[in-house]
């Protein structure tokens, strides 16, 4: 659809023209330019300094050949990424995803969300992304182990701690960030922090493993006091069951919520009694095993094979936390005719643009993943403070100022939306709040990238 704004429309349309293949990474630009009509009309230094057509393109994109050898001997082949967005507020910042679907196309959209979300932490943070098509899913350790040592060999020339600074992101945890750890103080003979996620004993912050998902549902529920709403006593389904979904489930709990439904690529199980967190911890993060095996543990609990369905469990609170577009208008129009009443992104754009159309159009609360999920990144933030100064906060520490963020966020969020006439939409406003620092910071220092 065209955007309503001649500047605007002529850089989408250049990108459409350049990168037709790449459907995530055009998905992620509209979702942006379009809520930036009111913003670049009222200040006609975005458009003179081409803020925009600036921001639409990564300063650096690395690509490179991953070798390494099978447990069978064999010699295999994947290609590696990073994408340097846009350092204008910070050093480079954000995940390495390691998945079998991996391309430039969803690396870039990963880094351009990264942009925004990482400029509303507050924090000094620029925006990128990596990854591999490597998918770590029936991988043994040794062969883990040899993948992230060869993909940090070459990834190593161009990160530093001041520089660029990757983390997790799907199919990369605790795990592949020690391995990518050791190999990089190997190949520098320096200790410094250059990944987040680290483990505890070396150089890793309490809360960084609970943060996206805590931060996910302390953005909720700010959100939903706002409206005059709160977790207490609703029903919460959760896509996924990794990083984010299982602290995601931890902490609805906490608040008050029951997670009646949870998923993996595979299928999804319910429980109307409520989905325990700390046994989908024990099969994911432990045993690397399916979600089917949920009902070995609670047998109250259904299987059911395909993970779309899950938007079919009537809930009154969706929190999508599995991957892009995995939420579509269809599934949207389920939620929908049974009664949810806000769908709160924990994945990066999960959720299709006609889905969110949608949600929105129903009067149902929306909160776009770059506002919402941005307390992993935040989190990440709080990490290279601690490794910076030598110190180490405890998990209160931690969580307060987490939760102080992510409140601050939603501030940010709602404020900007009503400073340009959107009031109530949040997903305008954590666009236009990123924007305005990362274009201030930009036209701040002049034609340089
Ligand atoms: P994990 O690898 O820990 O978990 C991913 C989960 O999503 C798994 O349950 C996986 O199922 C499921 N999944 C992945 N791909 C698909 C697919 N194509 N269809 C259905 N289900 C799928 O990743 P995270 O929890 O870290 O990341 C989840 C989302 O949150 C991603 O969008 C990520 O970018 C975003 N995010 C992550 C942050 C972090 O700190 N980790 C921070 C902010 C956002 P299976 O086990 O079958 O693969
Ligand atoms: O999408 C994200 O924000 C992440 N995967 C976390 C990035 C980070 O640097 O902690």
């Amino acid at each position: 659809m065209a955007i309503r704004n001649a500047y605007l429309n002529g850089i989408y349309e250049d990108l459409l023209g350049r990168y037709a293949e790449q459907h995530e990474f055009l998905e992620a630009v509209h979702e942006v330019l379009e809520t930036l009509v009111p913003v670049v009309e009222s200040d006609p230094r975005y458009e003179q300094q081409n803020i925009i057509g600036r921001m639409v393109e990564p300063e650096r994109i690395i690509t490179f050949r991953v070798s390494w050898v099978d447990d069978a001997g064999k010699v295999q082949v994947n290609r590696g990424y990073r994408v340097q967005f846009n350092s204008a507020i910070g050093p480079y910042k954000g995940g390495i995803r390691f998945r079998d679907n991996v391309n430039l196309s969803i690396i870039k959209f990963l880094g351009f969300e990264q942009v925004f979300k990482n400029a509303l932490t507050t924090l000094p943070m620029g925006g990128g992304k990596g990854g591999s098509d490597f998918d770590p899913k029936g991988k043994s350790d040794g062969e883990i182990m040899r993948f992230c040592q060869s993909f940090m060999t070459e990834l190593s020339k161009y990160i530093g701690e001041d520089t660029d600074v990757p983390a997790g992101d799907i199919g990369v945890g605790a795990r592949e960030i020690g391995y990518m750890f050791g190999q990089y103080k190997r190949l520098t003979n320096t200790w410094t922090g250059v990944l987040t996620g680290k483990g505890l004993s070396y150089g890793g912050s309490l809360a960084r493993k609970e943060a996206t998902g805590f931060g996910l549902c302390y953005f909720a529920d700010a959100q939903l006091k706002d409206n005059g709403m709160s977790f207490e006593g609703k029903r919460v389904v959760i896509s996924g069951s990794g990083n984010v979904a299982i602290y995601a489930n931890q902490k609805a709990s906490t608040l008050g919520g029951k997670v009646i439904a949870m998923s993996d690529s595979n299928g999804y199980i319910v429980d109307e009694n409520g989905i325990d967190y700390q046994v989908i911890r024990e099969i994911k993060e432990v045993k690397r095993a399916r979600i089917s095996t949920y009902v070995d543990y609670v047998p109250s609990a259904k299987y059911v094979e395909g993970c779309s369905g899950i938007w079919t469990v009537p809930c009154d609170i969706a929190l999508p936390c599995a991957t892009q577009n995995e939420l579509n208008v269809d599934n949207a129009k389920s939620l929908i005719a049974n009664g949810c009443q806000g769908v709160f992104e924990g994945a990066n754009m999960p959720c299709t643009p006609d889905a969110i159309a949608a949600i929105k159009g129903a009067g149902l609360l929306y909160s776009p993943g770059k506002a919402s999920n941005a307390g992993g990144v935040a989190t990440s933030g709080l990490e290279m403070s601690q490794n910076a100064g030598h110190i180490s906060w405890t998990f209160e520490e931690v969580d307060n100022k987490l939760k102080g963020i992510m409140e601050t966020i939603y501030a940010a969020c709602a404020s900007a939306a009503e400073q340009f006439g959107m009031k109530g939409d949040i997903q305008a406003g954590a666009n236009i709040a990123g924007f305005l620092k990362v274009a201030d910071a930009m036209l701040a220092q002049g034609v340089c990238y």
